[in-house]
């Protein structure tokens, strides 16, 4: 037994089950149909959680839960559930952990689902296909896990598959992921004679009984004698690649001594945590083998919530730390929002501190209230406990608290603090919406409304001009499930227009500008007057104001009107009407009237100044570029090049994989409707592509003039 592995400090409140030590929260993320659903439900199967496997193709699964991922077979929301493992051999043996695990959609519509889940996740998996590799999603899940920070392994899942590869996945991960990914286990077999699987820790062969098809269990023996070799070349490979991170196993190893198990274990753990290690594992979750592995690996090598380093935090406009410790105040992290038809508004909230009760109530310092939490639960595969108190390192729901959105801090009232939210991708497409009749028209808005509130990359406005209401979001599956949502959910059949690109609109250069809202009409008149300074923010950093006011120019209470002109005018910006965003905003000076002056006057001097300032600060247009991936038999690559280049295109790499060639690029999306149809008759049905959101980039001088032009005929303003 390591000591080593089974002390527990003094962060942990003496009444809690498991401590933070044994606990894992682990995201599940990777491109779409890699497995992650069925390896999931294999994990909550081998716990115990549930006592039938569910298939994603039958639709019986736990965390693909909503109609619409049971009919289309992929996943659209995440899920959180908890469960517990017990490893049996190594540091940890004999200790129920604590296993959280978030199941994210692979699909590119759904990226904020992958983005969330990250920020509250301690560790990840990422699942990759035996036969595909690293698919472009993977490489986008794995910028995000890099991001973040998050401490992962790599399940090379379906082995099972005509054309599985496991060296080959590997070095894919290596060459385009730059991981340094190496095995923790050796597939014995693969494709129908995928059967166990070899430890290069223990040097022991697993082999599934044939006869349990559920894969309950595997005979452990000595490793097959033609399989020894490769072993023991490959477990050489580990111990040098772990000995970088772990002075006595370098020392050992140089010196020719014998590393034990719990030691090699230990190694692995530090090096992984490190970020600089990637251990891989074989699997086939769909044909029930490798999955108690990858849980013992999770338990021995992902960190639990005091092996990160604490979490960034604001508190008085300086960046603190928030430890995860029992004994603090509390404070955590609403990531995610799902309206139950039974309870209500549900909010799934990461601990970082304290001891949360139900019953207290908690700040949020977004909206300066004190909401009361009514009830805490944990997610049980299909059904939720009740719990009175939620500890730190924990994912719960709680309910009770209403005024509150993705990315909001809750914590004590006397310790004021925010949390870093996560970051949300901008909409990159966008259609008009109307009930179909006008008694719908009610229960439309009010299904928008909850729907935009649960999803952060799902926006809904009205058009000025026309009216319209116009829903934008990350592509056309994501808007066709809100419509189907609003269908079913809310019970409203809605005519939708046709997709339109949500562009955007952002500044270059400093400006400063002056807004003054000032009417005289007998009696009270009214009085608002802002000076503002304006200028570009980094890429994806969105909108900041900060208030520059000293010595009374304006009173406290006019200062968040203002603002709230300023939000309100950057929701049409002055090139063509489109949201503006990534910009600093600083409010620097101002007047004001003892009589006169009024909330509403200094709103629409906040919006004056806003515009005034955005139109001298070289305003331009910005357009979601997407990635794209095309793959196509080389015999086809210069009509479909040909084609990319007049859409615009801007290569990145070209490679060619047997008779195929992999093109990657950037191309605008505006160009991009219809292509479907147009690779396939290019290639006559042979080449695949796929394309995901990237970036916005400045719209062409050129084909400006053309877009506001289509814009103001036919409004698609979001
Ligand atoms: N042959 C084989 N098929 C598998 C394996 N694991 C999953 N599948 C199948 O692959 C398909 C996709 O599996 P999912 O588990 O839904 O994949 P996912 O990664 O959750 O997909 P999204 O959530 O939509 O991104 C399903 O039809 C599974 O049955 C495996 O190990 N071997
Ligand atoms: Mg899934």
């Amino acid at each position: 037994m390591a000591k080593e592995a089974h002390t527990i400090s003094e962060k942990n409140s003496p009444k809690r089950k498991i401590p933070l030590e044994f606990t894992r929260n682990i995201g599940i993320a990777a491109h779409i149909d890699a497995g992650k659903t069925t390896t999931t439900e294999r994990i909550l199967f081998y716990t115990g959680v549930v006592h039938k496997l569910g298939e994603v193709h039958e639709g019986s699964t736990v965390t693909d839960w909503m109609e619409q991922e049971r009919e289309r077979g992929i996943t659209i929301t995440a899920a959180a559930i908890s469960c517990t493992w017990k490893n049996d051999a190594g540091p940890f043996a004999g200790i129920t952990h604590q296993v959280n695990i978030i199941d994210t959609p692979g699909h590119v519509d759904f990226t904020a689902e992958v983005e969330r889940s990250l920020r509250v996740l301690d560790g990840a998996i990422g699942v990759f296909c035996a036969v595909a590799g690293v698919q472009p999603q993977s490489e986008t899940v794995w910028r995000q896990m890099n991001r973040y920070r998050v401490p992962r392994l790599a399940f090379i899942n379906k082995m099972d598959r005509t054309g599985a590869n496991f060296d080959k996945a590997i070095n894919d991960i290596r060459t385009k992921l730059g991981g340094n990914a190496h095995a923790l286990f050796l597939n014995i077999g693969s494709e129908e004679n995928f059967r166990g699987l070899i430890d290069l820790v223990t040097m022991k062969a697993c082999i599934y009984d044939e006869t349990d098809p559920k894969g309950m269990h595997f005979d452990v023996v000595d490793i097959p004698s033609e399989y020894l070799q490769k072993a023991k070349e490959y477990r050489e490979k580990l111990i040098e690649a772990v000995a970088d991170f772990d002075d006595n196993i370098a020392e050992k190893y140089l010196e020719g001594k014998e590393i034990t198990s719990d030691e090699f274990k230990l190694a692995i753990r530090k090096a992984t945590l490190s970020l600089k290690f990637l251990g891989v594992i074989p699997g086939s979750a769909f044909k029930n083998k490798g999955v108690q592995m990858l849980l013992n690996a999770v338990v021995d090598y992902l960190p639990s919530p005091i092996d990160v380093p604490p979490m960034k935090a604001f508190k008085d406009g300086q960046e603190i730390e928030v430890d995860s410790d029992d004994r603090g105040k509390v404070a955590g992290l609403a990531f995610k929002l799902m309206t139950d038809p039974y309870v209500g508004k549900l909010v799934f909230f990461r601990m970082y501190r304290g001891e949360l009760k139900k019953g207290v109530a908690l700040y949020n310092p977004r909206t300066r209230k004190t909401e009361r939490i009514s009830r805490l639960m944990v997610m049980k595969a299909n059904d939720r406990e009740d719990v009175e108190v939620s500890y730190s390192g924990d994912i719960c729901a709680i309910i009770g608290a209403k005024q509150i959105v993705t990315g909001d801090t809750l914590c004590d009232p006397d310790d004021e603090l925010a949390l870093e939210p996560p970051t949300f991708p901008e909409p990159v497409i966008s259609m008009s919406i109307e009930a179909k009749t006008k008694a719908d028209q009610e229960r439309l808005s009010v299904g928008l409304q909850r729907l935009a509130e649960e999803d952060p990359t799902f926006q809904v406005s009205t058009n000025h001009e026309t009216g319209q209401t116009i829903i934008a979001g990350m592509g056309e599956l994501h808007l066709e499930i809100i419509r189907d949502r609003l269908f079913r959910e809310f019970k409203v059949e809605a005519n939708a227009g046709r997709p339109q690109i949500a562009y955007r609109e952002t500044v270059t250069k400093p400006a400063t500008g002056e807004g003054k809202f000032i009417r005289q009409s007998g009696g009270r008149g009214q009085y608002g007057h802002a000076v503002v300074e304006l200028e570009p923010n980094e890429k994806g950093k969105g909108i900041e104001i900060i208030n520059k006011i000293v010595g009374g120019a304006i009173p406290k209470e006019f200062i968040k009107p203002i603002e709230e002109g300023i939000m309100e005018g950057a929701k049409n910006g002055v090139v063509a009407g489109y949201p503006v965003i990534d910009f600093i905003i600083k409010i620097v000076d101002g007047s004001f009237h003892e009589v006169d002056s009024s909330e509403m006057a200094f709103k629409m001097a906040g919006i004056f100044a806003f515009k005034d300032a955005m139109k001298k600060a070289g305003p331009i247009l910005l357009e979601p570029i997407m990635k794209v991936e095309v793959e196509t038999p080389d015999e086809y690559q210069g009509d479909v090049m040909g084609d990319l280049q007049r859409r615009r295109c801007q290569v990145q790499n070209l490679e060619t994989k047997g008779g195929l060639v992999v093109m990657l690029c950037f191309v605008p999306l505006d160009s991009m409707f219809g292509y479907a149809t147009d690779v396939r008759s290019l290639s006559k049905g042979r080449a695949t592509y796929s394309m995901e959101p990237s970036h916005f980039e400045q719209v062409p001088n050129n084909l400006l003039e053309q877009i506001v032009a289509t814009i103001s005929r036919a409004p698609a303003r979001s």
